[in-house]
């Protein structure tokens, strides 16, 4: 398994043109041990490595889904410095602090694909504040797949050429592992863009790397998300 640290910005533009970015901080990877996995029975001194940290088994089990080393601190301690890699590891291409994952060639989808033409998903990510996604729906989630894990820290979302109503007003983002279970990094509530093309950016505290990002967002108007 390879380990990155990153501090990285997820740029997509959404509904009325949505820029995200998120931040991605860096672990220094060192890797030795095998990657955690699900359904795996661990004995006590069992070293796996999650997210790029080195984690020693404190209590025997079977791990589960959910039960990550960093969210099971019954189970798992992080191995205090580490061991020092015999070579140095593969250098990977690792963005920096800062870096839109966006740009790094993973995956935007939405739930709804209603859009009309020049308006789809993939507008929310192509870095130009003219095109956007709009969607038919007073909510829906827009997801963007990484082609690794990354931790983000900050998204950005910029407010689309017209219609202020069809803005995203609240949502949820999120962060995933497997596209199914979701953890919520950041809420917001009765948000507005005054300005068209109105970029703002969202901060959080995260240390966790996830490979699929999703917003889960409201318009103010009931009828159309853009
Ligand atoms: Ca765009």
């Amino acid at each position: 398994m390879k380990t990155k640290s990153i501090n990285q910005s997820l740029a997509m533009i959404v509904g009325t043109i949505l820029l995200f970015m998120l931040l991605i901080g860096l672990n220094p990877a060192i890797v030795d041990a095998a990657a955690w996995a699900p359904n795996t029975a661990y004995s006590v001194g069992a070293q796996v490595t999650y997210n790029g940290v080195t984690y020693q088994c404190i209590q025997a089990h079977t791990s589960l889904v959910g039960w990550e080393p960093p969210n099971v601190p019954a189970l798992w301690q992080v191995v205090q410095g580490g061991t020092t890699p015999t070579s140095a590891p593969t250098a990977t291409p690792t963005p920096g602090n800062g870096q839109d994952i966006t740009d790094l060639g993973g995956a935007i989808s939405a739930q709804y694909t209603d859009s009309p033409s020049g308006e789809d998903i993939a507008k929310v990510i192509d870095n130009n504040v003219n095109t956007k996604y709009l969607t038919f729906h007073s909510s829906g989630w827009i997801q963007y797949n990484a082609t690794a894990s990354y931790i983000v820290t900050q998204y950005s979302i910029t407010s689309a050429n017209d219609a202020p109503e069809r803005d995203p007003k609240n949502w949820t983002f999120q962060g995933s592992n497997n596209g199914s279970t979701w953890v919520t990094l950041d809420s917001r509530s009765n948000e507005t863009f005054p300005a068209r093309f109105q970029k703002k950016s969202y901060s959080f505290s995260n240390n966790t790397g996830y490979a699929y990002y999703r917003l889960n967002l409201t318009a103010s108007s009931g009828t159309t998300l853009q």
